[in-house]
């Protein structure tokens, strides 16, 4: 079950100074995307309104499907299928990890000190959390590994797997191309606040990284419902309220959400180590806080326009 609450007049005043003191500790990220591509700005302005974004959407370089069958880790899923799925629900779920490829990614997760909120100087182990809260005095939610997913072999195979290039391409046209890759945890703590909460995307949110995106996910850990589970708003890609076109905020209540596309358009996605999904991010979408356990998670991203040199999540630049 869902969050859902009516805001009084004083929650929404709160929520609504909150995500603006968000917004604007964001301008400098922002100048700098726009010196480094001037492409960026109407991207950022225009591509949250459904008119621009399905004008957009017309502009997708058809693909033909291919007749070589190339080897996937996957086995033999059809990227035709999954893009087909993704264009009615944006989610295709049953993309389901080699065992041995994901037993390496999550030993690399645990063995490898990762970084926590998205901070370099808060660099711990996961197996220490609660020894580096302690350390460095402040809830940490996420550790991201940043650019050491490199190196590792299994996080490369994933990322150069066939099968996700032809599912991005049947998707969002033949100009699809890989633009990032990352591997993070997210942490139970029993001390995070509202802000805590907002920065690490456990609020309803659609992604604006590009005008037409796609991401793979993919749990490196058993996640049950208590294990922070990743939850996506089917139908959400496609169809969007006026008031969330006509701000500059991609992160939502979940009762807006909710009232729009109805309770039973969210699908929590649990599953076991190595379960894998794909999704349009323009669709809402968030993580949710692990209570007991924490999570290990891969994402493979795909865009439409030149990368950004900006890191998102500190993650590799895709040249
Ligand atoms: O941690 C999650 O499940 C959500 C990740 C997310 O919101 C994103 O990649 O945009």
């Amino acid at each position: 079950m869902l969050p859902k609450s009516k805001p009084n007049d004083l929650e929404t005043i709160a929520r609504s100074s909150g995500a603006l003191r968000r917004m604007a500790a964001r301008i400098p990220t922002y100048l700098t995307d726009v010196r480094e591509n001037p492409a960026w700005l109407p991207m950022f302005l225009l591509a949250r309104t459904m008119p621009f974004r399905r004008a957009h959407w017309l502009t997708a370089r058809p693909v033909h499907s291919s007749q070589v069958a190339t080897p996937s880790l996957f086995g033999d899923l059809q990227p035709e299928a999954i893009a087909a799925e993704l264009r009615s629900t944006g989610i295709a779920t049953g993309l389901t990890l080699p065992t041995p490829i994901q037993e390496e990614i999550a030993r690399f997760g645990h063995e490898t000190p990762c970084f926590g909120n998205f901070d370099r100087k808060v660099e711990f182990l996961a197996g220490q959390h609660a020894v580096a809260e302690r350390r460095f005095g402040r809830t940490i939610l996420s550790g991201h590994h940043f650019e050491k997913v490199l190196q590792c072999d299994a996080a490369l195979a994933v990322q150069q797997d066939p099968l996700l290039l032809n599912v991005a391409k049947h998707y969002l046209g033949g100009e699809a191309k890989m633009i990032t890759t990352r591997t993070w945890w997210s942490f139970p703590t029993k001390s995070a606040s509202e802000a805590d909460l907002s920065r690490a995307s456990f609020k309803f949110h659609f992604d604006l990284d590009d005008w037409r995106m796609l991401k793979f996910f993919f749990y490196l850990s058993d996640v049950d419902a208590d294990a922070g589970p990743h939850v996506y708003v089917r139908g959400s890609h496609n169809r969007r309220r006026m008031k969330h076109q006509l701000t500059l905020l991609v992160g939502h209540p979940a009762d807006e959400v909710m009232d729009f596309y109805g309770e039973d358009s969210a699908i929590i996605l649990t599953g076991k180590a190595g379960t894998g999904f794909v999704e349009d991010p323009f669709g809402f979408h968030m993580g949710t806080l692990a209570k007991h356990s924490p999570r290990l998670m891969m994402e493979v991203g795909f865009g439409v326009s030149k990368p950004s040199r900006r890191r998102y999540h500190g993650e590799p630049i895709i040249r």
